[in-house]
């Protein structure tokens, strides 16, 4: 049972129109009780159950009468009722000095973000008035809060599952508004409730199965393995569902791996700093300046990518390039889109079908792959109008990457490329996590599939087969996900949140 109380600062470091300290926890009303006050008043207009501080000189120095404040010294009332906001001010408890006005929001279990008693101080955001009030706060024996330790409460009192945590995480991060439709949704709970129905469907199967061993004589035909199989099946299409999306759309959230290789010289990294629009990769006329894997972010039409620039493979005896060449192949083969870079004058001088050798060469058949031919500025039209637009399924593109001819097409192509499979109409887009425990889940479930087709194993093996498929659902929504994965989860947050 969580029993301390938490604080963190919730805003980003730096100046700001607004920062808030968050406080969760049972002693959270208290302390911020014993830190505010209500507006200053002098001591010439006391009331009669307040207490006396004084404020720094500097503070009042355009004060007067002297610096003597009163302030009221209970403020329970305020902060007792739940999402209310009150205003007033932070003292430094020692001092009396007044740090900040502020706007206090309390927030009452269990209908606050933790599912704890919240306070949250809204001051002006600076690093040391920042500071000032959240060492006040610590004073009063509260600890500072872990990574992540306000949502990670959320989920440990039950507010919600370990999916809308890892939402968390990814609306903050999000870099697309697809990002964020996906992100939202999964935040709104609707992948959870659907995990959460199949496992209850597959709870309410083991229950029957483990009756059927443990009294087989009065359960009869409790069991009827046509209904068994249609409710594992109905799963096993849940759970495919699940992997298909995160193969088709995973990239919605991570950015879709592109990589851009080819020759050397042909235009590779003018493309990625056109893509990019900025100076990322050194352009030179001479062949062999990249050598070096290049990896930046960025966004095509709503779209986010991951895009490397690599070094142009050819055969070579440097040491540094070979190196380089290396890695390009084997990014080659991560990579979700391939960009095969050429110059369109070699294809005219060599043909078409060479240029497929070299690309087939290094690029797997199943990859997403555009052959890019680049320098169309150089080339006469009647050559471009005549090249194909598509060859052996992987389609062609005639751009030029410095004079910017077609480069808006590239990038229509890329993105139309990349969404092909894509549906989101459910917006429910499994991430790597979900993807694992989905598969194990549905492997656990043909063999309990296989065995009720021939009963050749016996209920106990189905039995171990169900509750495997029960376990793996419930690390995806957190029922049964050990510290070492909670652990993984929350320190991907940041303090405050
Ligand atoms: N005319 C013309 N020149 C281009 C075009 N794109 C690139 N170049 C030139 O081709 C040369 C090589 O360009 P890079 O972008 O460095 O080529 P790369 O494929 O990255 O080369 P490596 O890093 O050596 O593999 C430079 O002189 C560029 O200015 C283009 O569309 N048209
Ligand atoms: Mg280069």
């Amino acid at each position: 049972m969580i029993t301390d109380t938490i604080a963190a600062i919730a805003t980003p470091p730096g100046a700001g129109g607004i920062g808030i300290i968050r406080i969760s926890g049972s002693r959270a009303i208290e302390v911020v009780c014993a830190l505010f006050g209500k507006k200053p008043r002098f001591a010439d207009r006391p009331v009669s159950t307040e207490r006396q501080v004084s404020i720094d000189p500097e503070l009042s120095a355009d004060m007067s009468p002297p610096p003597q404040f009163i302030i009221p010294n209970s403020c329970a009332s305020s902060f007792n009722e739940s999402h209310r906001v009150t205003h007033g001010y932070i003292f430094d408890t020692v001092t009396g000095n007044v740090l900040d006005e502020v706007l206090v929001i309390s927030m009452l279990a269990p209908r606050s973000y933790t599912a704890e008693d919240v306070i949250e101080i809204h001051a002006h955001s600076g690093p040391i008035v920042m500071q000032a009030i959240l060492e006040q706060v610590l004073s009063m024996g509260v600890r500072l809060a872990e990574p992540g330790e306000f949502t990670k409460r959320a989920f440990l009192n039950g507010r919600i599952d370990l999916t809308q945590a890892e939402a968390v995480v990814d609306i903050i991060n999000a870099r697309s508004a697809n990002s964020l439709k996906i992100a939202v949704s999964q935040s709104l709970g609707h992948f959870k409730n659907s995990v959460t129905h199949a496992r209850e469907e597959l709870i309410e199967l083991l229950t029957k199965i483990e009756a059927v061993i443990d009294f087989p004589e009065e359960t009869g035909d409790i069991l009827p393995a046509d209904r068994a199989i249609e409710v594992i099946l109905n799963i096993m299409d849940i759970c495919n569902n699940g992997i298909k999306q995160y193969e088709d759309a995973h990239f919605l959230r991570d950015g879709l791996k592109i990589s851009i290789c080819g020759p050397p010289n042909v235009g590779k990294s003018s493309l990625m700093n056109r893509l990019l629009e900025k100076e990322r990769s050194i352009v030179t006329a001479f062949p062999g300046t990249t050598r070096d894997l290049i990896e930046e972010s960025l966004n095509i039409n709503g779209i986010p990518f991951v895009i490397s620039d690599t070094a142009g493979m050819h055969k070579t005896d440097d040491p540094v390039e070979k190196i380089g060449i290396e890695r390009a192949r084997q990014h080659i083969l991560e990579s979700d889109m391939i960009l095969f870079m050429e110059d369109v004058e070699s294809v005219k001088k060599g043909g078409i079908a060479l240029v497929m050798k070299e690309l087939e060469a290094v690029v797997p058949v199943n990859k997403k792959t555009i052959l890019v031919l680049n320098k169309a500025d150089k080339i006469d039209r009647q050559y471009l109008f005549e090249l194909p637009a598509q060859i052996s399924s992987i389609p062609v593109i005639a751009i030029s990457a410095t004079e910017d001819i077609a480069v808006d097409d590239l990038r229509r192509k890329i993105t139309q490329i990349a969404t092909s499979n894509l549906n989101l109409s459910s917006a429910v887009v499994p991430n790597l996590r979900h993807k694992t425990a989905l598969k194990k889940a549905s492997v656990a479930l043909e063999q309990a599939r296989q065995n009720l087709s021939g009963y050749c194993f016996g209920e106990e093996t189905l039995a171990i087969d169900i509750r495997s498929a029960v376990d793996f659902l419930g690390e995806i929504t957190g029922n049964s996900a050990g510290i070492d994965i909670l652990d993984q989860i929350f320190s991907r947050f940041c303090i405050g949140k």
